[in-house]
């Protein structure tokens, strides 16, 4: 047997192999024969039965009893959606019937924004794929679905093992009627680093293909220079541009003027002039207060002339308010996450909108039973990830002093914990204000909060105040992140960046003021395809393992690295996206029974019979039946 000592192998643990990883250690793939996919997945199950799942060590159990729930019922044939719409009669036509709507238009964020937001974005496609169906056929008044883009990309390699465009494919075939929408990083795509842009322009137009229909596209400096190549992109694919504007500081507050109304209406004449369809307004921190929402809203609808989306966090506990005052104020569209997966980091709760506005002029029209149904499903999904909790456990008005993005602030709590400073958090949040106000007050939405963050904790681990970073004279050891993006490669602030700390930071570095694409070579793209296709190949144990589609050259011009580690431990483990989540990251006990559908109509029976002792060469044996057959897997006991 296949005896599998990949885990505990040191390159793999300090997280240094690469793709020459393969070449290198070949008794990691000393096969004795080969195995076909259902040898693969129980192979993984047996592994994670045995040594449990690295992610999941030391975490929350899920209850006893939570298992994938059942999806609701379907009420209807799929009725006509924005997504008919979109097909018969293109991205302009939707724009003119969003305005013409009374109504106020919801969008899902549950299978985006929510879990990246709730559960570090580990939400798995197997119970995404089970429920949108019923998203179509019972919910068919969204505007759209999020369900793609952000930072599920790259955690769908990373940390579960499966294909995000994959996902995107699926989720498209089942909402056949209903927009799906994605958060495209304009020139940072699905990253943290601006890209060529040829590989920006290929991404929109393969996810545009895969199944992307609605393209938010922002920038994490608000530039709207470096967000034409995207959306550009996004209107030669025919697809819906929306140009968003990132909101920031605090509107009605005269002591900060940096980001008032004129700035806003102008950014916004500018995006509609580079193209948008619609104007999202992106308040990632969850900082729009209501009485500037109202203001905001009404200047931007009367001055610009788009429909405009809105989106906030519910960090403060006050998201729901000004969603409603946006309403009041005629805002097109809105954000919402389905009951379980609203409220603190992630969006207000969907529900509660449209129960809020039932009955007035702006009624939703959506159907509030169907929604709890959907919602129930949700809740049982979220108690599986038990082990991904973050445990905001209460509305916090603290966001207002440091204006972390909702999608940031659990990951840079688990990053302070990890460098023994959860206990200093009040701190870290204080240094991440004063590192903003270092930095001239910018705009914090990936990548540059990630900088902004990796300020903050540095500070506060080095017991460093402002005063000594800004100060000449005080020796300071800046974080690449923040070299990099003085430098001007994430682009420029308004305003451009303060000078003392530009020279400090550089030291006497000459910092790039263009867009950063325009000075960066295109990727030869047939050169990649070949390159990549060579490397699939010299790994591959069968054919299958070898080819390369568009999707995957895409997903490797994104994250090289990421991607070739999913694919190596893809051949070890095969589509275990098929697995139920809770056999994913616990395994199974004696006596459960699962279902793994790996085609269509082709379903793996698989029963767990027993684990044995471990053997004096420290191996387990799991003993399984696979569709009535016994089976047993051999793996080490590395507990
Ligand atoms: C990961 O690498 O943590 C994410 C994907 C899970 C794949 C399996 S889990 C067991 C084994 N150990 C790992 O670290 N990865 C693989
Ligand atoms: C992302 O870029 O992933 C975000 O959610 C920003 O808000
Ligand atoms: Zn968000």
């Amino acid at each position: 047997e296949f005896v599998i000592n990949l885990l505990k192998h040191p390159t793999f643990l300090d997280d240094t192999y690469t793709t020459k990883f393969i070449d290198t250690t070949p008794e990691l793939f000393n096969f004795k024969r080969r195995k076909d996919r259902a040898t693969k997945i129980l192979t993984y199950i047996a592994d994670i039965t045995v040594n449990g799942h690295p992610e999941t060590a030391g975490r929350a159990l899920p209850p006893a009893e939570a298992r994938a729930p059942k999806p609701p019922a379907l009420k209807a044939e799929p009725a006509y959606g924005t997504r008919n719409l979109l097909e018969q009669k293109g991205p302009q036509a939707v724009a003119d019937w969003m305005k013409a709507q009374t109504k106020v238009l919801l969008t899902d964020t549950t299978m985006r924004d929510g879990h990246q937001s709730l559960l570090a974005t580990r939400m798995r496609s197997f119970d995404m794929i089970r429920v949108a169906p019923a998203y179509a056929a019972n919910l068919p008044q969204l505007f759209s679905v999020e369900c793609w883009g952000g930072a599920t990309f790259d955690v769908a390699y990373r940390f579960l093992q499966e294909c995000p465009w994959q996902r995107l494919r699926d989720l498209r075939a089942a909402m056949p009627n209903l927009m799906t929408q994605m958060l495209l990083r304009a020139s940072n795509g699905v990253g943290y680093t601006n890209y060529p842009d040829n590989v920006v322009q290929a991404f929109v137009k393969q996810a545009a293909a895969s199944g992307v229909d609605v393209f938010r596209v922002f920038d994490s400096l608000n530039w709207v220079e470096n967000m034409r190549v995207a959306m550009d992109a996004v209107v030669e694919a025919g697809k819906v541009c929306e140009g968003t504007i990132c909101y920031t500081g605090d509107l009605l507050d005269p002591s900060r003027p940096k980001y008032d109304l004129k700035y806003y209406v102008a950014m916004g004449k500018e995006l509609k002039a580079a193209g948008a369809h619609v104007l999202g307004l992106k308040d990632m921190a969850g900082l729009l207060k209501p009485a500037a929402a109202r203001v905001l809203v009404k200047a931007l609808k009367q001055e610009v002339g788009l429909p405009i989306h809105f989106h906030t966090h519910d960090t403060s506990g006050a998201g729901a308010a000004t969603i409603l005052a946006a309403c009041d104020a005629g805002v097109d569209a809105v954000d919402a996450a389905m009951d379980a997966f609203s409220g603190g980091t992630s969006q207000p709760c969907l529900g509660s909108i449209v129960e809020a506005l039932r009955h007035t002029e702006r009624d939703t029209g959506l159907d509030i039973a169907a929604i709890r149904e959907v919602s129930n499903y949700w809740e049982g999904v979220r108690k599986q990830y038990a082990a991904f909790e973050s445990g905001l456990p209460a509305p916090a008005s603290e966001v207002y002093l440091h204006e972390m993005p909702g999608g940031q602030f659990t990951n840079l709590k688990a990053q302070a914990r990890s460098l023994g400073l959860e206990e200093r958090w009040h701190e870290v949040a204080q240094a991440y204000a004063d590192a903003n106000r270092m930095f001239g007050d910018i705009v914090k939405v990936t990548p540059s909060s990630k900088v902004v963050g990796d300020m903050a904790l540095m500070m506060v681990a080095q017991g460093l105040t402002r005063a000594q970073v800004e100060d000449p004279a005080v020796d300071v050891a800046f974080p690449d992140s923040v070299v990099d993006m003085l430098k001007g490669n994430l682009g420029q602030p308004p305003g451009g960046w303060p000078d003392g700390i530009l020279k400090k930071v550089l030291k006497g570095d000459k910092p790039i003021s263009e867009r950063p694409g325009a000075s960066l070579a295109p990727v030869n793209l047939d050169a990649a395809r070949q390159k990549l296709a060579a490397e699939m190949k010299a790994g591959a144990e069968e054919a299958e393992d070898a080819q390369v589609d568009e999707e995957d050259l895409n997903g490797y011009l994104m994250y090289p690295k990421v991607f070739m580690d999913y694919r190596a431990r893809h051949r070890i483990y095969g589509p275990v996206r098929v697995l139920p989540t809770r056999t994913f990251f616990y395994g199974m006990q004696p006596g459960d029974e699962i279902s793994a559908e790996i085609d269509p109509g082709k379903t793996l029976e698989i029963r767990l019979q027993a684990v044995s002792e471990t053997t004096d060469e420290g191996e387990v044996r799991v003993f399984f039946e696979l569709n009535g057959q016994p089976r047993v897997i051999r793996v080490p006991n590395r507990a």
